[in-house]
């Protein structure tokens, strides 16, 4: 499938140099060739980089059981999502609720290049979909998301503030950007303990603009920590268009200041997604410190659920569904492998059983007792 064509902000003409400017360049010394070094420096650190060899081999060579799995997937965030849009409107979903619909193929393409339970995972507030690929019960991430006792951080997280510590995921983080450093904390932490994981941090082209983040490069590059920074660029930040709100609308040039390659991914191909996560996974796993991809993907639904949308237009939006939707992908590709439409349609059927399940799971459990205002404050005691 074709990179989306979300349009890029044009870049800046590099300056002609003046005669004026020629004129006044002082004379290099004959000794120290700064230039050549730098370019042999530069050179080096374009062979690291890891665009070749994604533009190589661009998509992972899935078996149909493998394919029909993600799609299996892919559906299910669809459909969890879907429900969860509903529940917020009948009132039954409190507090914020960020839909993660059209960036289905970027959890699901990076997840599965993971080893589960050992590599570990953070994310933004935008979670619910992380969660799902990670093979966590959709029943207690709805109940999460209503506020029950039965929720994976006992009702008391709701949609942003979600963890799994047995299955490596640290959050659902509400807090923009508040994730990288964490993550590089977390990367720290399987190097410290040599456990050869990795950790997946995932942030926004929003979050993309924040100092830590920088600051956060600086260190991983450093200490050559074991992390893959991901950015999803879904081409708004509430409202912002990326090219209103980022000088650089490249994201996965940004760590070359500091030396971290990066990758520029099409995040609307799940095949596309998982090939690029293994480039990136073994570097990482090699030692050779972070790598920074560039997810590019869209969400069709507003930046949360009292977003109206109105800094795009509508066909923009049916363009992107119509033109580059992940699922309607990787279905059209079943089907050219010779996967049966019923297969598919037996599978869609399913998962709209499992998440009605979890749906009735949620809204019939209890929510927590008052003395849960207690419990999850402290790790320890002091
Ligand atoms: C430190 C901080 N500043 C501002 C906000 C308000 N805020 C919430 S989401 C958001 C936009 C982030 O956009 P992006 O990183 O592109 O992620 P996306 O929502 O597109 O997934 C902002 C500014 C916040 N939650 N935290």
């Amino acid at each position: 499938m074709a990179k989306p064509v979300r349009p890029r902000a044009p870049r800046a003409a590099k300056a002609a140099p003046t005669k004026i400017a020629a004129a006044q360049a002082p004379a290099k010394p004959a000794i120290i060739e700064t230039d050549t070094l730098a370019g042999e420096e530069d050179a080096v650190f374009a062979l690291r980089s890891l665009q070749q060899a994604h533009a190589n081999n661009k998509r992972y060579d899935a078996s149909d059981a493998e394919l029909l799995h993600f799609y299996e997937q892919m559906v299910l965030i669809r459909r969890f999502e879907e429900r969860a849009g509903q529940l917020y409107g009948l009132g039954l979903i409190g507090g914020f609720c960020h839909l993660y619909i059209g960036q289905e193929a970027v959890a699901v393409g990076v997840q599965s290049a993971l080893k589960a339970g050992h590599d570990s995972v953070i994310t933004g507030y935008r979670d619910h979909g992380h969660m799902l690929a990670y093979g966590i019960d959709p029943r207690v991430i709805m109940a999460e998301l209503t506020g029950r006792a039965a929720g994976i951080s006992h009702g008391k997280g709701g949609s942003m503030h979600m963890f799994s510590t047995e299955h490596k995921f640290f959050g659902g983080h509400g807090i923009v950007g508040a994730q990288v450093p964490l993550g590089a904390g977390l990367a720290f932490g399987h190097k410290y303990r040599d456990d050869g994981g990795v950790c997946v941090a995932y942030f926004g082209d929003g979050a993309a603009n924040q100092g830590q983040v920088y600051e956060t490069f600086n260190m991983a590059a450093l200490w050559k920590l074991p992390i893959v920074f991901v950015v999803e660029n879904n081409g708004y930040a509430m409202g912002t268009a990326v090219k209103r709100g980022s000088a650089e609308t490249h994201f996965y040039r940004r760590g070359t200041g500091f030396r971290i390659p990066g990758m520029d991914v099409n995040g609307m191909d799940v095949l596309e997604v998982r090939q690029a996560t293994e480039v990136a996974l073994d570097y990482v796993r090699a030692r050779n410190g972070p790598v920074l991809m560039e997810l590019n993907t869209y969400r069709y639904r507003g930046h949360s659920m009292s977003d109206p949308a109105k800094y795009r237009s509508r066909e923009e939006v049916q363009d992107m569904r119509d033109k580059h939707d992940p699922i309607e992908a990787a279905k059209q590709e079943l089907l050219r492998r010779g996967v049966t439409e019923d297969r598919m349609k037996d599978i869609d059927k399913k998962i709209r059983q499992a998440v009605a399940e979890a749906a009735d799971f949620a809204e019939n459990s209890p929510e927590p007792t008052a003395d849960e205002l207690y419990t999850d404050v402290l790790v320890g005691k002091y």
